[in-house]
């Protein structure tokens, strides 16, 4: 990233310490951190222009309104989505899938259909799809991954066929980096079934730049607080005419056009899937942190990605005893990390990075059936923003050398 240092003075929580040690945050991949235009556009929103939107009597609730909706119109732009209204606030990833298996799943599955998975989801595209399966007597099929980390694209082919209704696939995954080649998947899926296809874009919108006419897909969900927003809101992007055909999965205020003691009909998509007063102020954060990404530009944040990557997987190279969980082939791949040292535990090395102020995850993060495919219980995982350089890198090594000393794992 040119000019890092600068970029750096936008993240308030940069300059504080941990243990003595100035913040080195690597775990962009759980939750990402906030520049200041983020933070200074929902505090000026509560502070003088806050109302509920859609009410639209008074000239507070107006300007409200209208922040809500351009925030709206900015996620479109950026994901260069046909129409602001292909755009439906959720909660964030989590809520848009359980949406989308609520509604579309279960209105489209019945005993014998099948709904593909990867083996690399995380659970938030996992069990949503468990629950509709019972609920319908579908069955879910896992497409295994190739040796390299990848969707093994061959199985993929024998898997698809006219039972597949739903395919819903990570675009990013969250423990190996890998980027899955979402167009030749979605040219594979068209050309064997009527299935839709669903990308969870939880960790692949906030890093690379995703166009929802060539991407594809049908839906595609994501989560501002990945992408240097709030949390508590994200995006569900659906096909126009699939949107319009979709049920709503939550009934309540905003959503409604018409109420009756036993009926009601729908107001129009978008607000057909926003019921209830929706994340006002998370959405004039989005709009903020979406104009952020912009300005760095995305093809500039893939580029500090990709070299970040690069150079974290030259260096964990040269730690004995590691072993790298994702595919070596940079292009294919995100500024994600995850690996093991020896038989030391993944909370161990947290602990021992986190005191010298380093954040990294540990854990199975989500993703137990990819843990168990790869043979681990837990890994360590080291992710990447826009605020993370190489001196991160330098000294997250260090402090893997430490890990490695303090538990007697010897030289070479
Ligand atoms: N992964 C991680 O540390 P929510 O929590 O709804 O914003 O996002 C869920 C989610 C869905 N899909 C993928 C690929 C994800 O990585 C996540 C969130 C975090 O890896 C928290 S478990």
């Amino acid at each position: 990233m040119t000019n890092l240092s600068h970029l750096r003075r936008d993240f308030p929580i940069l300059r504080r310490e941990v243990e003595g040690h100035p913040v080195i945050f690597l775990d962009s991949a759980a939750s990402a951190q906030k520049p200041i235009p983020v933070l200074d556009a929902m505090d000026r929103f509560y502070r003088s222009q806050y109302a509920n939107v859609h009410r639209g009597a008074y000239r507070l609730s107006q300007e409200a309104t209208e922040l809500y909706e351009d925030a709206r119109r900015r996620v479109a732009r950026f994901i260069n989505a046909g129409s602001p209204d292909e755009i439906i606030f959720t909660k964030g990833t989590t809520t848009a899938l359980n949406g989308l298996s609520s509604s579309w799943g279960y209105d489209h599955l019945e005993a014998g259909d099948r709904i593909v998975l990867s083996m690399m989801e995380h659970h938030a595209n996992v069990v949503p799809w468990q629950l509709v399966a019972k609920r319908t007597g579908a069955e879910l099929v896992y497409v295994p991954l190739t040796t390299g980390y990848d969707i093994d694209l061959d199985a993929l082919r024998s898997t698809i066929d006219s039972r597949v209704k739903i395919v819903s696939l990570t675009g990013m995954s969250n423990v190996l980096g890998t980027i899955p080649p979402m167009q030749q998947i979605s040219d594979i899926v068209r050309a064997q079934s009527e299935a839709v296809l669903i990308v969870d874009g939880a960790q692949l919108v906030p890093h690379v730049e995703v166009d929802v006419q060539t991407l594809g897909a049908d839906f595609l969900a994501f989560s501002a607080h990945k992408m240097l927003g709030p949390t508590g809101i994200g995006v569900l992007w659906g096909k126009p005419e699939l949107l319009e055909e979709m049920e709503p999965w939550e009934g309540g205020g905003e959503m409604i056009s018409t109420v009756d003691l036993y009926e009601s009909t729908w107001a129009p998509v978008p607000q057909k899937f926003e019921a209830g007063t929706p994340p006002i102020a998370e959405a004039i954060g989005l709009a903020a942190a979406v104009h952020y990404l912009e300005e760095i530009g995305m093809n500039a944040i893939r580029s500090h990605d990709l070299d970040l990557t690069e150079y974290a997987l030259h260096r964990l190279g040269e730690v004995p005893d590691l072993v790298q969980y994702g595919p070596t082939d940079i292009k294919s791949r995100g500024g994600v990390v995850s690996f093991t040292l020896g038989d030391v535990h993944p909370h161990d090395i947290a602990t021992i990075l986190d005191s010298r102020g380093i954040s990294v995850r540990a854990g199975h993060h989500c993703a137990k059936p990819l843990m168990a495919d790869l043979g681990v219980t837990a890994t360590a995982r080291a992710s990447f923003h826009v605020y993370n350089g190489r001196d991160d890198v330098d000294a997250l090594i260090e402090g893997l050398h430490e890990a490695r000393s303090l538990f007697g794992l010897s030289e070479g």
